[in-house]
């Protein structure tokens, strides 16, 4: 933390921001052991790309390889816990007038920290939903509820019998209708928006950024390494979320 500056006139903007939009992305998860998105292809899952993985024609082409890659984070998310970063953004809540946290992540981190109201733009792989009816059903209890290898892979609803799949939006899909419009429309209503901890590469919430800046709001970038957005920032912070969002919080908040 020693070697981060803060720039001052930026802690001024935060210190009278009445609403502030923060978009988040798998970087927040790194340090709790998630693998990003681009990294999520290592080990076991080396050969693939997310979009063999991430997409309704690989789910219909091979169902039980993309069941069990899901099954696989799945269980890395269960061990896993929220972060410095996670928490600095409950943190940041509690300081600032108006808090809206957008997130593309599907681990359900920024709610296990506390974070309320979250907009899940790309849904959330401890649900399940199914084929036919669109039942969501508790991943957990489905995980639970396998007897080992001679389980059906992927299990099947357990209100309708059709087959489960992950409640995430996959490349090719459409975002949940509502949530895009919260995102949307905080982006365009904040007096401040932060970008934490994702490549500014998938659509549309790459974008969302952008409904900030055209409308003159101040917006920060907040990654370790630089994204297509970094020229368009008003600040960059080089750093990792863990560090740079507590900081932030010291630094509105000196006492606390
Ligand atoms: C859509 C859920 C309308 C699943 C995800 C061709 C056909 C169809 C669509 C398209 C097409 N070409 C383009 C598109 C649009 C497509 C898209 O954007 N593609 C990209 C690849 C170009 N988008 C879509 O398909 C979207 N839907 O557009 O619908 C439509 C419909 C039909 C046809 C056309 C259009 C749906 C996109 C949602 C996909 N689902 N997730 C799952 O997770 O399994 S996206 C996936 O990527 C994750 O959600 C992830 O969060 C997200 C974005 O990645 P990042 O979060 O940024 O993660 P990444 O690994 O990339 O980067 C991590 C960053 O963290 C790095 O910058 C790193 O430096 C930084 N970092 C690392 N450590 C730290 C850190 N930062 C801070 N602190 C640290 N410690």
């Amino acid at each position: 933390m020693s070697d981060l500056i803060l720039p001052s006139d930026l802690i001024t903007t935060l210190q009278h921001a009445r609403h502030l939009a923060v978009l988040t992305g798998a970087g927040i998860s790194a340090e709790s052991g998630i693998p990003t998105f681009r990294e999520a292809q290592t080990g076991l899952w080396a050969n693939y790309s997310p979009e063999d993985l991430a997409t309704p024609e690989a789910f219909r082409r091979n169902p039980k390889l993309v069941w069990d890659w899901y099954t696989w984070r799945r269980e890395l998310v269960a061990k896993a816990e929220p972060n410095a970063g996670h928490r600095a953004l409950v943190g940041l809540a509690q300081l600032v007038p108006r808090l809206t946290l957008i997130t593309q992540n599907v681990d359900g981190l920024h709610t296990r920290a506390g974070s309320t109201d979250v907009i899940e733009l790309h849904g959330n792989l401890t649900r399940c939903t199914c084929l036919a009816a669109g039942h969501l059903v508790d991943a957990a209890l489905v995980d639970a509820a396998l007897p080992g290898e001679t389980a059906v892979s992927p299990p099947l609803c357990p209100h309708c019998g059709s087959p489960l799949r992950p409640d995430v939006v996959w490349f090719g899909e459409n975002l949940p209708r509502a949530a895009l419009q919260q995102a949307v429309a905080a982006s365009q209503s904040c007096d401040l928006f932060l970008s934490v901890g994702t490549s500014s590469l998938v659509q549309p919430a790459a974008s969302l950024p952008l409904e900030a800046l055209e409308r003159g709001k101040t917006a920060v970038e907040i990654n370790p390494q630089p994204t297509p957005l970094a020229p368009y920032m008003d600040y960059v912070l080089r750093g990792s979320a863990g560090t740079v969002l507590p900081a932030l919080v010291a630094a509105l908040d000196p006492g606390g």
